[in-house]
């Protein structure tokens, strides 16, 4: 099993993926803030919380190299805040777990565009190895490398989906609402000749159409448009009638060349606001089939409706928006809104 405790790290370069600047304009601190003026307009006010929130693996992960050796390439990973800007400064800590060899330096701050580096050195059995680095406490990723040959993976592996919804008057206080739920969960297992949503980019027609009312009609001729070129299915799943509460999609399968998932649900009630997975690997770097994999979920605004709170009337936004985080901001606070959890039943 993997552990829980790698999820972080998942979850992390899941957001980190899905963000639309390259890392050269997210480290520069003027375009930065230009670009989030010019965005504000008439969305709820607010700045993400400036603290390490997400770490990603930049290079070096997935290597293949000799048990008890040093691998051939430093392992670099990024630390980002909650908007996706690279922060520097940060200590990560890179730790072996038992028998899976040292990393040199073991502790590294993070540069100005919120890299840092290590030398792993392999331990001494054959297989699968893991490194973890952090920067806090439930900011972590893991860093796999093989200590030798690993037999192919299954092509197939099945999955069953946990969609525990923990958004409440106490964890988001700031006008929660009544009648709070969640839409049909709606999705797709795909490969990456296709992304359906992406943080930094504007919604299509379905997203904007499911983070508004709730339909998934648009986003599945969306989806269905890519069969089977793309997509391998359709994901479907039931919503849920209040919150917090808790859903089931029983199994998805996914297959070696179509290793990804999204999966959203509409924030209802809400302008336009959504939680949800784009293009999710189920695949470690390895290219092994994760056991378990917990993904965080955090609000978005799909940029195409301007109000401001959760019971605002309707008011199109003209032109959309890009898609974006609304942790930490008005009315959301730092607290999730759920889980996605996902468990390999089968394979
Ligand atoms: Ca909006």
């Amino acid at each position: 099993m993997t552990a829980l405790g790698d999820v972080g790290g998942r979850r992390a370069s899941t957001s980190v993926r899905s963000h639309g600047l390259p890392p050269l304009l997210r480290s520069i601190p003027v375009i930065a803030a230009l670009a989030a003026c010019a965005d504000s307009g008439t969305e709820p006010p607010g700045e993400p919380p400036r603290a390490p929130a997400a770490i990603v693996v930049v290079s070096g992960g997935g290597q293949e190299g000799m048990a008890g050796s040093a691998l051939a390439e430093a392992v670099v990973v990024r630390v980002d805040d909650a908007g996706g800007s690279p922060f520097a400064g940060a200590n990560v800590t890179f730790s072996a777990a038992d028998g899976q060899g040292s990393a040199d330096p073991a502790t590294a701050a993070t540069d100005a565009a919120g890299l840092a580096s290590t030398t792993w050195t392999l331990g001494d059995a054959a297989g699968a190895q893991t490194l973890t680095a952090s920067v806090a406490a439930g900011v972590s990723t893991d860093i796999r490398a093989a200590a030798g040959e690993l037999p192919a993976p299954p092509d197939s592996a099945a999955y069953s989906v946990v969609f525990n919804a923990t958004w409440s008057a106490a964890t988001h206080p700031t006008d929660y609402p009544g009648g709070a739920h969640f839409s049909p969960l709606i999705g797709a297992v795909h490969d990456d000749g296709v992304r359906f949503w992406a943080s930094g980019e504007r919604a299509t027609p379905g997203i904007e159409s499911m983070a508004e009312t709730g339909g998934t009609s648009t986003l599945r001729s969306e989806i269905r448009a890519h069969l089977p070129a793309a997509v391998l299915s359709v994901i479907s799943g039931p919503g849920l009638g209040t919150s917090p509460a808790r859903t089931t999609i029983s199994s998805v399968v996914v297959r070696g060349d179509y290793p990804l998932v999204t999966l959203v649900t509409m924030i209802a009630p809400s302008p336009d606001w959504f939680v949800g997975v784009s293009a999710l690997s189920l695949m470690d770097d390895l290219g092994q089939w994760v056991d378990e994999l917990q993904v965080t979920l955090y609000p978005y605004d799909s940029g195409t409706d301007d109000g401001t709170t959760y019971t605002s009337a309707n008011a199109d936004s003209s032109p959309k928006r890009p898609i974006r985080s609304l942790r930490g901001m008005t009315p959301f606070s730092d607290a999730p809104i759920g889980t996605f959890t996902f468990t390999r039943i089968g394979g």
